[in-house]
């Protein structure tokens, strides 16, 4: 019934699902491998192909095969039913699919060994900029030492180009249990193990957004530790940095918000630079207002849901690892409106 509805239908979506394979224009809505913009997740994708290329081809041979034999020796009406004449072995044929298949292992152990080497070994320019990654349950925390910038969960990278490389060279930490970093569109997972520095390296070559998540089970919230990496063009990222490098705001309209920050617990989980705050168990909210979501991607970066978060983190991310500081109303109000000022 070549053409019938199902069939065609069938060809379609393998058609369609064909062109998901095309290299993305910029960046997904849904984290995919299938659309890399960065120079170590385009090799992972060509090598992804050439192995579904191989699989492929495996696939169709034994398929064929498989389908020649039933129709060529199906049951028949004429059949005797005496057995079939019984052979002991064939010495080419046994040497043909052992020695085949283990040509196609080399291949692909050979091709998959030679890019991760390459991946790892490939030396940082001069022009790379360096940021520290450091896995925290349920977030993230990165630090450029170079510029002397701290924040959290949402990580801001220079756009690079062909002409000119401008890669971000990442040292892989972890403060308590093992995470892993992956952002698809950009490089493949790496993994953050406690007392063991991995490193990985991205190369972005579309600006914009590209998400991601943990990729390693960490706990309760692994599945809410997501990751947003912002390709920045260049005058935005050294507007970003600049602005980093800023000591917190200091308004004195929300003087009050801030004493209760610096006399509750808030401040020995949590820095604000330029206040008594120097906490590191939490992330730093020095310039929380320059993030578009809260814990690490859960929610939007409002006053409501900052209030909220602050009230109750449970009631947004339950398990996660900030207490409910039982303030009252008011003293909830004031505590939003001072980090709402934190730009
Ligand atoms: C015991 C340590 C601890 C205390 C005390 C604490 N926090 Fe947190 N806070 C955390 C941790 C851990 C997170 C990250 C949670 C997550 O994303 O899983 C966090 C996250 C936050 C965030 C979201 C930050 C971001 O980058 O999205 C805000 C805002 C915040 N805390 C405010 C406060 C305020 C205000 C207080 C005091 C009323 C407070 N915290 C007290 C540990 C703490
Ligand atoms: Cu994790």
């Amino acid at each position: 019934m070549i053409g019938s509805i199902p069939v065609r239908s069938a060809v379609i979506s393998l058609l369609s699902s064909a062109a998901l394979w095309m290299p993305g224009k910029g960046p997904q809505a849904t984290p995919s491998t299938l659309a890399p913009t960065s120079t170590p997740a385009y090799e992972i994708h060509a090598l992804s192909l050439f192995v579904l290329s191989i699989a492929a081809g495996i696939f169709l041979s034994v398929a064929g095969l498989l389908t020649y034999a039933i129709i060529k020796y199906r049951a028949r009406r004429t059949d005797h039913l005496s057995e079939p004449a019984q052979i002991y072995g064939s010495t080419q044929i046994e040497l043909a699919w052992t020695v085949i298949p283990v040509l196609i292992v080399i291949v692909l152990f050979l091709t998959t060994a030679r890019l991760i080497f390459a991946i790892q070994d490939a030396p940082e320019p001069e022009s790379a900029l360096d940021v520290t990654v450091i896995g925290h349950q349920f977030w993230w925390e990165f630090r450029y030492p170079k510029l002397g910038i701290v924040t959290a969960n949402e990580l801001h990278v220079p756009l690079s180009s062909e002409q000119e490389p401008l890669p971000t060279y990442l040292t892989l930490l972890a403060a308590d249990v093992d995470h892993s970093f992956w952002v698809p569109q950009l490089a493949g997972k790496t993994d953050l193990i406690p007392n063991h520095p991995n490193a990985t390296w991205i190369n972005p070559l579309q600006p914009g957004l590209y998400v991601g998540q943990c990729a390693q089970f960490c706990g309760a919230q692994h599945a809410l530790m997501l990751l947003r990496v912002y390709v920045d063009n260049p005058d935005e990222f050294s507007a970003w940095v600049k602005n980093q490098q800023q000591p917190a705001v200091e308004d004195p309209r929300v003087a009050g918000g801030r004493h209760l920050f610096e006399t509750q617990a808030c401040m020995s989980c949590h820095t604000i630079r330029g206040t008594a705050a120097t906490g590191r168990f939490g992330p730093d909210l020095t310039h929380l207002m320059s993030r578009q979501t809260l814990a690490s991607g859960v929610t939007n970066n409002n006053a409501e849901n900052l209030r909220q978060w602050i009230e109750d983190p449970g009631s947004l991310k339950s398990g996660c690892l900030m207490p409910a500081m039982q303030l009252s109303d008011q003293q909830l109000d004031q505590v939003t409106e001072y980090l709402s000022t934190l730009r």
